[in-house]
């Protein structure tokens, strides 16, 4: 059914088949590579993209993924406080390595290496969610409880106070 599928959104299908999640991968002709135009191209609200951003934790040079509302700022502060190190910059290449996707397409799951996670409290108030699926054209709609399976974080608020920015 999805034979057509490029090869990084067919590992983000396969990654939910794994897990037994019958949800669709779908390839847009329209960018998916921001929040703004995923939800254009979908057509929902900004709040219903699930954001993957990654994190580089300075001291153990570990990746962080923070999932979050499509207009939420992250908090770096926050994160740091839970994590108990500061964060520096996470470039191109680092988030290809930690988690096999390039920005603008990394999704909740299926990722190289197992990242520690913090999701946003703010996506569960929706019904219906779309993520990034493998590339800047991929999505897929699933619930905040398919979310909360799939990506197994810590759900905290993680939004800078006046942040509606989508980003
Ligand atoms: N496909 C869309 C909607 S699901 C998407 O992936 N959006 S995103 O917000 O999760 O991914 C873009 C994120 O990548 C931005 O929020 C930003 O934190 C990060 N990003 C963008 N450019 C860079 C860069 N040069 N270096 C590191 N991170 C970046």
């Amino acid at each position: 059914m999805n034979q057509e599928l490029s090869p990084s959104a067919r590992k983000v299908q396969e990654a939910l088949q794994i897990l037994g999640m019958s949800l669709q991968v779908v390839e847009l002709p329209g960018s998916t590579r921001t929040a703004v135009e995923a939800a254009q191209a979908v057509g929902c609200q900004v709040g219903q993209i699930v954001k993957s951003i990654i994190f580089k934790a300075k001291r153990s040079q570990r990746a962080i993924l923070v999932i979050a509302s499509g207009p939420n700022r992250v908090d770096e502060r926050r994160i740091e406080r839970l994590i108990g190190e500061p964060l520096g910059k996470a470039d191109a290449d680092f988030v290809r390595e930690q988690t096999g996707f390039v920005i603008g397409g990394v999704p909740p799951l299926g990722h190289a290496h197992s990242l520690e996670t913090f999701i946003d409290q703010d996506l569960l108030q929706y019904d219906i969610l779309w993520a990034a699926a493998g590339t800047p054209h991929a999505v897929f709609q699933l619930t905040p409880g398919d979310l909360l399976r799939m990506a197994d974080g810590q759900v905290i608020d993680v939004k800078q106070e006046n942040s509606s920015q989508p980003s």
